[in-house]
């Protein structure tokens, strides 16, 4: 017996039931789920991970993330929503999802979500204090180890893509960094989730340049694009993040595509494009969902076994 978390996708879900649902999966599936805290944050929350393998030795592994930013409340409903699809049929699935090993972390910014949901609705950035502001936060997708004083990101801590004070000056950026360094090789996929816009992009988002593999990384976010619009009608659109997104330093994509060799790297942007923004409506997160869980399996099974 064992309490119930309470998720659903009809409702967005507060950091506890998250967290809550993380548990009640790993005593579900204690023989091929592994819960980490990989960290902690400036306010003292946990940062977890899940683990699903059944051969964390063999299988290539897929790294899922979400949460990054507060605000884009459907990113960790998204990724909570994957690893509830990939294990309530998880004797059924094809080779392609059962032989990976996935790393899940819904939430990558806790108290940047924490603050979203209970202070301010459209915060962005975590919520570490400034030792020369009195303005809060950095923002986690400018903060990686990757080109992080090039372009797309402020030196001025009130604003909502400071970069911080050092690359990875942030425990939620050093923690990712060292538990996927460690894990490096191997990595085939990092796929992180975002809002809004509906946009499937890969690298190199610091610079204007063309990535090793941009072929591959362009077909297959055609083919992942071409399954949602198929599947639920939205239209979302495949290409490299400079081109659609313009230039930035320090993001997440670019760090696991530099740093840890995954070839199959994408930003989701997910649903909409603007109507309601972040703030996109409960009866949107089932359908938004799907279309990440659409990104996922495109790309597990673009990965040879
Ligand atoms: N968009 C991303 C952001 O961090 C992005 C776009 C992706 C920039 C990758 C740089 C690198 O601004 C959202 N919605 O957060
Ligand atoms: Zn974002």
């Amino acid at each position: 017996k064992q309490a119930r978390s309470g998720i659903n996708w009809k409702d967005y879900h507060d950091l506890e039931t998250i967290y809550d649902f993380m548990r009640e999966i790993r005593s579900k599936f204690p023989k091929i789920c592994r819960l980490y805290s990989i960290g902690k944050t400036a306010e003292g929350r946990d940062l977890k991970v899940l683990r699903i393998s059944e051969n964390p030795r063999e299988y290539k592994k897929i790294w899922i993330d979400g949460g990054i930013h507060a605000r884009e409340w459907i990113s960790p409903a998204t990724v909570t929503f994957i690893v509830y699809q990939i294990l309530s049929k998880w004797e059924s699935q094809p080779a392609y999802i059962k032989q990976r090993t996935w790393y899940f972390m819904p939430v990558v910014n806790p108290d940047g979500y924490v603050y979203s949901r209970n202070v301010n609705r459209l915060w962005r950035k975590n919520r570490s204090p400034s030792s020369s502001s009195s303005c809060y936060g950095v923002d986690l997708n400018r903060n990686f180890n990757i080109n992080w004083n090039g372009r797309g990101s402020s030196t001025n801590p009130c604003s909502d893509t400071y970069r911080g004070t050092t690359p990875a000056s942030e425990l939620e950026t050093k923690a990712v960094e060292n538990f996927l360094s460690r894990r490096k090789h191997n990595l085939s996929a990092y796929l992180t989730y975002h809002s809004y816009g509906q946009y499937i992009v890969y690298p190199w988002a610091y610079k204007a340049v063309k990535v090793k593999d941009s072929a591959a990384l362009q077909r297959v976010g055609k083919t992942a694009a071409e399954r949602i619009l198929s599947k639920t009608g939205t239209v979302y659109r495949s290409d490299v993040t400079h081109a659609l997104l313009g230039i930035a330093g320090g993001g997440s994509d670019d760090w696991a595509r530099a740093a840890c060799g995954a070839k199959y790297v994408y930003t989701v942007e997910l649903r909409d494009k603007g109507e309601y923004g972040f703030q996109l409506p409960p009866s949107q997160i089932r359908g938004t969902a799907e279309e990440g869980m659409i990104v996922a399996e495109t790309v597990a099974q673009a990965i040879a076994l």
